[in-house]
């Protein structure tokens, strides 16, 4: 990929976005493309020569044309240091670390300003952080720097809330919350966002923007949870979870989620423990957290069961990432069924159409159906939707399939004499499975990696 030339002569920024990842390098680009010049900083060398040269570090639909635009404008520059701006808005992530959130990337970006913190600049953290820590944690570091918040500059709480996969669209669309020190810096702070949220922004105070935060991505653990304990329900009762949740979804006032194999990703299995406190013994959060990480020891006990244990059994792992369409693999539930399984001496190949080989291993299509005695799709790529079943079952040493996100059509994989099992409805996987027609050295003719897909959508 070649350079990306900047045309234009080089602007001192009026945004400074510490921290590129998922939501600075967005940010920063649509900033720069509404008008302000930009400066996005981060520590990683490999980051910024990423971003220099056009190519973004992460992946995310229309991010690199956005990005690019940017560069060229002239209005995005990057750098490992910090300038003096008007604006310093911090995306840098806060894992957890057991139940807490880590908070050294956050102080360490705080610190990292205050040299350039002028009077009137505004200081906007955008990392989910616990309530408190804007006006306990960020502020005392940045008035070392001898000026005061409220009277000198500004400080602002504004979580992001875009949703990976669509994050350019969210971005502008969604409505924001900005939570500031005082209405002032709430109001300075609608400034910069006015310019590219097409959606409302509604101003609060910094802890209540931080509770919000951690509330919206609780709320969708629980939710999940609910719908990982009707699956467990509905199998108990002999009834086909999907159907049901499709039939209750059809109530004005009820929208159940979708249950699955276990909740991924750096922010629903993450942040719901950043909103407890010690003085409430909370229930209904920690309980969600529990149901959702014992999904992968069920998903894993119902693999097993589907294993005749012969000599080396082989599980045909579909899908790593953390969720459907994504290449994100952080607390991906799959890689803990994929751990235990192996722990249980099952050999596991997987393929992963988005994940690449260097961040986590993965064979190709075939070579992960070679002599399988079971395929289980643990991630909902719209990719799979579109898999031959009569190719698939060519490669494999037993047709059966286990479906943990009910995303492929069970019909067609039945016609192509599959045992079709899927998570949440215990009237599937009822016929006997029987073993394929070809022996497993008769592969010289086999499809490709093309062929076993579908050119057409599936119904
Ligand atoms: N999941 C299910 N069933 C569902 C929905 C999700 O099992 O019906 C699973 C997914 O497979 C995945 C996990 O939950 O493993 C989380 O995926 P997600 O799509 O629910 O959420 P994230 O983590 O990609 O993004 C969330 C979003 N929060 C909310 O929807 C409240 C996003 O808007 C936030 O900006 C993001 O967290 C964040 O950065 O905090």
């Amino acid at each position: 990929m070649g350079r990306v030339k900047r045309k234009v002569p080089r602007a001192s920024p009026r945004v400074v976005v510490v921290g590129l990842g998922y939501i600075g390098i967005p940010t920063a680009a649509m900033i720069a493309l509404h008008g302000d010049a930009v400066l996005g900083v981060d520590i990683q060398q490999k980051v910024l020569d990423a971003i220099r040269n056009g190519n973004v570090p992460v992946r995310e639909r229309d991010l690199t044309a956005i990005l690019r635009d940017a560069i060229r404008s002239g209005r995005l520059r990057v750098s490992s240091k910090p300038e003096e701006a008007e604006y310093f808005v911090i995306c840098v992530p806060t894992p957890k670390a057991g139940h807490v959130a880590d908070l050294s990337m956050v102080k360490a970006a705080t610190k990292s300003i205050v040299p350039y913190l002028r009077r009137g600049s505004t200081v906007i953290l955008e990392s989910t952080v616990p309530p408190g820590t804007s006006s306990e944690i960020v502020l005392p570091i940045l008035e070392k720097g001898g000026l005061r918040a409220g009277t000198d500059f500004y400080l602002a709480y504004c979580p992001e809330r875009v949703l990976p996969g669509t994050i350019i669209r969210e971005i502008a669309e969604n409505d924001r919350i900005i939570g500031g020190i005082d209405s002032k810096s709430a109001e300075k702070a609608r400034e910069l966002y006015a310019k590219f949220v097409t959606g409302r922004i509604h101003l609060t105070d910094l802890n209540t923007a931080e509770f919000v935060k951690l509330a919206e991505n609780a709320f969708r653990d629980v939710n999940v949870a609910f719908a990982n304990e009707l699956a467990a329900l509905a199998e108990a009762h002999g009834v086909d979870v999907w159907e049901a949740i499709e039939l209750a979804n059809h109530h004005p006032r009820v929208h159940i989620l979708r249950p699955g194999p276990g909740v991924g990703g750096h922010c629903i299995a993450v942040d719901p423990w950043f909103l407890l406190h010690p003085k409430v013994r909370a229930k209904v959060i920690p309980s969600a957290r529990a149901v959702n990480d014992e999904r992968p020891a069920a998903v894993v006990g119902k693999i097993l069961r589907l294993m005749n244990r012969n000599a080396r059994p082989k599980v045909a792992v579909f899908g790593v990432a953390f969720k459907g369409n994504a290449d994100d693999i952080r607390e991906s539930p799959a890689i803990k069924v994929i751990d235990a399984l192996r722990a249980k001496k099952i050999l596991v190949a997987v393929y992963d159409p988005l994940v690449p080989n260097e961040v986590y291993p993965t064979q190709s299509i075939e070579d992960t159906l070679e002599g399988a005695d079971c395929i289980a799709i643990l991630t909902d790529h719209r990719d799979f939707a579109y898999l031959d079943p009569e190719l698939v079952a060519e490669r494999v040493r037993r047709r059966v399939l286990f479906d943990a996100r009910h995303c492929v059509d069970h019909a067609r994989w039945s016609d192509s004499g599959f045992v079709v099992h899927v998570l949440g409805d215990a009237n599937q996987g009822k016929n006997p499975s029987r073993p394929t027609t070809r022996g497993a050295s008769d592969r010289s003719d086999a499809p490709s990696q093309q062929t076993l897909h579908q050119n057409v959508a599936p119904n």
